[in-house]
């Protein structure tokens, strides 16, 4: 199906690519787009002028892309997603649109360091984590291959929080991204929504004995567009992330300006348009406020608004959707679609509830990202009826319908259906927004093998026994053209060196490296690159925190979101006994550890966990005795920016959870894409890269998801790890006695006294086991040839975890999409 406005759409001049053409461009943007003579510009106006100079080239492809789509009958996927963690975009579209050298050297002649210039730019920090990482590799890796798929999410005006230390513990400063304008965005003033809150449901009875139900009355708040063009690598193909900022709705005001209140209306507009104001800084974890709520809604009505107008304008039949649409729910934060869409089909556009029912469920799937009970959302049914009057009387639809079949099923069995109900009653009624998402979809996914084979067992067992079929593991991958082109380029031209460049678009071909991992020429350059990357981070090091780190030492790597389930206590008790044993006289391998993440604000234990290890840092690095033989590190404000020079860097890789609970990871992936070898447990992909590296080549240790069970079951007191265990003990007792603190005994106190007597995530229980694969890693490392092997095997054996590969997969299993590559066009460009 064509639509005419295809065949009416003028040509586009393409713009040049080469060096003088992109100088000419970025000279002109600082004129016509910055408003300043060349001579007076600043470097933020060089990065302003450049990003305009870009996003020209994007646009231009953007509009060929779309042309090609809208006459090419394809099938559309939507990413429907609260986070977004994109980090700095000039850069990345710079390399993907293929014009970065050209760019850096049209830079050069202006007189301007490329390096300097791109420094300038803030990371877009629109996520928190894992979740909203994989979705910004996803989006990128859409474009790669050519499939027709589009990002939806919202326009935060602050981003994640900025983390310093004041001076041990975090404290939090907003991220005020946008406040010197956006050169990315395309505001769509004329892609506005209304989106309804509170209000009622008014029943309308026709003469047929129908009923038909409008909700009415409330509060109105426009959702506006901004697009964000996402280039792919090395091809046309320029999709588009579309994401929503909130207006107050002109008649809103007028109500207050009719009544001379100017001061009022003014005030109640911002009100409405703090929905999109501000990202919530929590990680896997829910916080059931209203304004959360109200965000989740506000982007998936606007979204679906948009996705059926621009279904309809191509031509399409409601019935048409399976076929046309696939909706992707990232996690369980846009589950109220389900009832969002069943509305739209009835009570908009007419259709009954079997029929609308049968569309949704064709059309959404749902990724699960976590098992942990407090991230899967639950809103109280009584804000759910106050906020979304009409969604909750079609959630109770939906839960009587499928109880209904679910007692056909099972006859009489009561304690299945509370199980399975939408609507959990015990502690007051809340609605299970994973339980919506499951019933509303035709596939559910987990993130890791493991972690879909637990959504199967644990979390969803009732529903998998119901519909074993919807359930598949789709395992998460990552982007190498961030993760590898662009954080470590000299990894990239060896690579390039030594087996071509092929492996950019096909992971897998990394594989050919195999035959040369222990030549002896290929390792001396591998250790030279590892020693440069070193050294830029050593520089990032100074710069953010004045300590200096020697380069010729491991590099021990703890990178995550700071949560106890990650462990990060876990680390911190062998870096404390490291340093005991060099005090004692040991003669202990040297070593410098990096720690980075954020704490969610309201996190106080994950907060408690900073301060400690940025006392016991404190203390290590200042002691003369320790010098530089131990070193250990707490980079404030790790965000995608920072992870680009720490990954490249680092030789040890630390995966730690507690097994069972961290889905997936994907940091473990970066890491040993860059030649880092992972200590960690059996948990998430983890095991996936350990089938993959071979045993030899990773330090697997600790208890497995079911000895954690039974170990749990066992109800031991953690503090009986201790007996026998001498360092331990006296590691703990120096934390509680406040060994490293001169001022906050009480912090310390309280860490030592929950590790001895709660330890929910067993760190003492798995401590042996830690240290000694540690104790493994620095045997290993004393054995740079053997090491280097290892390392450069693990390169070589990443392939399955491209991000590429990921989304072929939702491709096939899921969405039954295909890719639609750009052709070139025939004037090149
Ligand atoms: O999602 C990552 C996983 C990781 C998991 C993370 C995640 C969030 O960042 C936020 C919410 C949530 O439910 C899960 O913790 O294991 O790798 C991407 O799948």
């Amino acid at each position: 199906m064509s639509t005419s406005a295809d065949t009416t759409a003028p040509p586009l001049s393409p713009l040049p690519h080469d060096t003088e053409g992109l100088k000419q461009s970025i000279r002109d943007a600082m004129v016509r787009f910055v408003g300043k003579d060349p001579k007076q510009a600043t470097q933020r106006d060089w990065l302003d002028a450049t990003s305009f100079a870009v996003r020209e080239r994007m646009i231009e492809r953007r509009l060929l892309t779309r042309r090609q789509f809208d006459a090419e009958d394809v099938k559309r996927v939507y990413y429907l997603s609260m986070e977004y963690l994109i980090g700095r975009m000039l850069e990345a579209n710079l390399r993907n649109t293929g014009i970065l050298d050209e760019t850096r050297e049209a830079l050069a002649q202006l007189g301007q360091d490329y390096d300097e210039i791109v420094a300038w730019e803030d990371d877009a920090a629109l996520g928190n984590g894992g979740l909203g990482r994989l979705a910004a590799c996803i989006l990128e890796s859409l474009a790669t291959q050519g499939y027709p798929g589009f990002g939806y999410g919202i326009r935060y005006e602050y981003g994640m929080f900025r983390q310093q230390f004041e001076p041990y513990r975090q404290v939090e400063h907003p991220d005020n991204w946008l406040r010197y304008g956006n050169p990315w965005e395309f505001p769509r003033a004329e892609r506005k929504y209304p989106i309804r809150f509170y209000g009622e449901v008014v029943e309308h009875h026709r003469n047929d004995g129908s009923v038909h139900y409008s909700w009415e009355d409330g509060e109105q708040i426009l959702a506006m567009a901004y697009d964000y063009p996402t280039a792919g690598y090395g091809r046309r193909n320029v999709n588009n992330l579309r994401l929503w900022g909130a207006k107050a709705t002109r008649d809103f005001d007028l109500r207050y300006f009719n009544e001379g209140d100017y001061i009022r209306a003014v005030a109640d507009k911002s009100q409405s348009e703090s929905i999109s104001m501000v990202l919530y800084p929590n990680d896997a974890t829910a916080i059931g406020k209203e304004l959360r709520l109200k965000q989740e809604y506000f982007f998936v009505a606007a979204s679906l608004h948009d996705i059926l107008d621009r279904h309809t304008e191509l031509g399409y039949t409601l019935d048409d959707l399976p076929h046309q649409v696939a909706i992707q729910l990232n996690d369980t934060h846009p589950a109220i679609a389900v009832a969002e869409l069943m509305r739209l089909l009835m009570d908009r556009h007419g259709l009954h509830w079997a029929r609308a029912w049968e569309l949704c469920r064709q059309v959404f799937a749902y990724t699960n990202h976590t098992l942990m009970p407090e991230a899967l959302e639950t809103w109280p049914v009584d804000l759910m009826t106050r906020v979304l009057p009409r969604h909750m009387q079609i959630i109770y639809r939906i839960n009587h319908e499928f109880l209904e079949m679910v007692r056909r099923r099972f006859p009489g069995d009561e304690e299945r259906l509370k199980r399975l109900s939408l609507i959990d009653e015990e502690g007051g009624r809340n609605v299970r927004m994973a339980h919506l998402a499951v019933v509303g979809s035709h596939q559910i996914n987990g993130v890791a093998a493991l972690h879909t084979e637990l959504l199967k067992q644990t979390l969803f067992a009732d529903f998998y026994q119901l519909w074993p079929e919807r359930f598949v593991n789709v395992t998460n991958g990552v982007t190498p053209r961030l993760w590898m082109i662009q954080a470590n380029p000299e990894l990239t031209e060896f690579l390039g060196e030594k087996i071509g460049h092929d492996w950019q678009y096909d992971l897998e071909r990394l594989r050919a490296l195999e035959p040369w991992v222990a030549d002896p020429e290929l390792q001396q350059k591998f250790q030279q690159v590892k020693r440069k990357n070193k050294e830029r981070l050593a520089t990032l090091v100074r710069e953010r925190t004045g300590i200096r780190i020697r380069t010729d030492v491991l590099f021990d790597v703890q990178i995550k979101r700071i949560h106890e389930y990650k462990r990060q206590l876990l680390k911190l008790l062998h870096v404390i006994e490291l340093y005991n044993r060099i005090r004692d006289g040991e003669n202990v391998p040297p070593r410098v550890v990096i720690f980075g993440g954020k704490a969610a604000p309201g996190y106080q234990r994950a907060k408690d966990i900073i301060q400690v290890i940025n006392e016991v840092a404190d203390v290590i690095n200042h002691d003369p005795q320790v010098g530089d033989r131990l070193k250990c590190v707490f980079i404030p404000n790790y965000e995608v920016s920072a992870a680009t020079v720490i990954i490249p860097a680092a030789d040890l890789s630390e995966q730690i959870s507690t097994a069972g609970f961290e889905a997936s990871g994907t940091g473990n992936m970066k890491l040993a894409l860059n030649g880092a070898l992972t200590v960690g447990t059996l948990d998430g992909a983890n095991i996936e890269i350990r089938d993959a590296v071979g045993e030899d080549n990773i330090f697997i240790f600790g208890m497995t998801e079911s000895e954690v069970v039974a170990h749990r079951a066992r109800g031991e007191v953690p503090e009986a790890m201790l007996a026998g265990r001498p360092a331990l003990s006296r590691t703990v007792e120096m934390i509680e006695q406040g060994y490293f603190t001169c001022d906050d005994n009480a912090t310390h106190a309280e860490l030592g006294h929950y590790l001895r007597h709660q330890d929910p995530f067993f760190v003492l229980a798995d401590y042996p086991a830690y240290r000694e694969a540690c104790e493994r890693a620095d045997a290993l490392y004393a054995q740079p040839e053997c090491w280097n092997t290892a390392a450069l095997t693990n390169i070589a054996r990443m392939g399955y975890f491209s991000i590429d590969r990921t989304v072929r997969d939702y491709a096939e299993k899921i969405w039954d999409a295909t890719p639609e590559p750009v052709a070139p066009k025939r004037n090149g460009g």
